[in-house]
């Protein structure tokens, strides 16, 4: 590690100095999911229409979001993998409107071109689920064009990362491979104050390894940059509330569990958390915050 983000240092748009860094009072963000795909796990097929998706932008930035982030793939295990094009058709135009209006856009891919695209259009923050595995260019584009750059921790695309869920330690495995992926973003002439780190729950994590990095999430926090943290109706959450039966709770049922975990996660000093519901967790970051204030 080469010691930590320069305080204040970063802002984009309307994301605000992280106070995981340490930086003061800013508030954990709130980075509202819209996902313009056909088969994302939670809300795949519902926002592939320009109007849809650009509306649900804007009522995710009117209940409290601090960004908007973009997706044209679906990362769910097992999906399949779009083209490059058609990823980037899907995302550009309400990209571009949701920009126009004012409103701080990340792109969620792992592809360099998209990403580009993307930032033309007003994009200022990449996501990449990745860490900057998938895409040797990723790194080029996201120095080139000063954005931030979200490193998840990733082992394999979605068909076969399941079987890659096999660790010694978890925590400290998960550590180190994203330090790793810091490292070379920071080779790369990525600027330090433009990263931010990830665990990626339910990316080659069985159910748990995602409690564990919920739990030690401290940790990554401690290793001085920006963590976001994304457990959103993902599907260990589903298992821990199933039935009798072992059914799991359905992913529309997951909303509770979710602002569970998401005010743990501003409780560890996450940056950010990535959410579908907005609305709720701003509700939650306004109680997590009054009783930070009341300390
Ligand atoms: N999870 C998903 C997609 N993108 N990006 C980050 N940084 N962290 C995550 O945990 C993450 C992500 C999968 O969830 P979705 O299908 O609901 O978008």
């Amino acid at each position: 590690m080469r010691g930590v983000p320069a305080p204040g240092a970063g802002n984009v748009g309307s994301v605000t100095t992280p106070h995981s860094a340490g930086t003061g009072p800013a508030r954990p963000q709130i980075m509202g999911i819209l996902n313009i795909t056909p088969d994302s796990f939670s809300d795949g097929g519902r926002y592939l229409d320009f109007t849809d998706a650009v509306a649900h932008g804007e009522q995710m930035a009117a209940d409290g979001a601090d960004l908007i982030d973009v997706g044209g793939e679906s990362t769910r295990p097992g999906a399949d993998r779009v083209d490059a094009a058609t990823e980037t058709a899907r995302v550009v135009d309400v990209i571009a409107a949701l920009a126009e209006r004012g409103l701080a856009v990340s792109i969620d891919t792992t592809r360099a071109a998209v990403a580009a695209a993307a930032i033309g259009a007003g994009a200022s923050v990449v996501n990449d689920v990745s860490g900057g595995l998938a895409d040797p260019d990723m790194a080029r584009v996201v120095a080139d064009t000063g954005v931030r750059w979200v490193l998840m921790h990733w082992r394999g695309h979605s068909a076969d990362m399941q079987q890659l869920a096999k660790y010694e330690n978890v925590v400290a495995d998960v550590k180190a491979e994203l330090e790793d992926r810091a490292e070379a973003a920071l080779d790369n002439g990525v600027e330090r104050d433009k990263l931010i780190l990830d665990p990626g729950l339910g990316f080659a994590k069985t159910a748990e390894h995602n409690w564990k990095l919920s739990a030690h999430l401290d940790e990554f926090v401690a290793l001085g940059y920006p963590v976001l943290f994304g457990s959103s109706r993902k599907s260990y959450l589903g298992r821990l509330l199933g039935d009798e039966s072992g059914k799991p709770r359905p992913v529309g049922q997951r909303e509770a569990a979710t602002l569970a975990t998401s005010v743990l996660a501003f409780e560890a000093g996450a940056w950010g958390v990535r959410v579908h519901d907005v609305a709720g967790t701003a509700d939650a970051r306004a109680v997590w915050e009054a009783t930070r204030a009341g300390r």
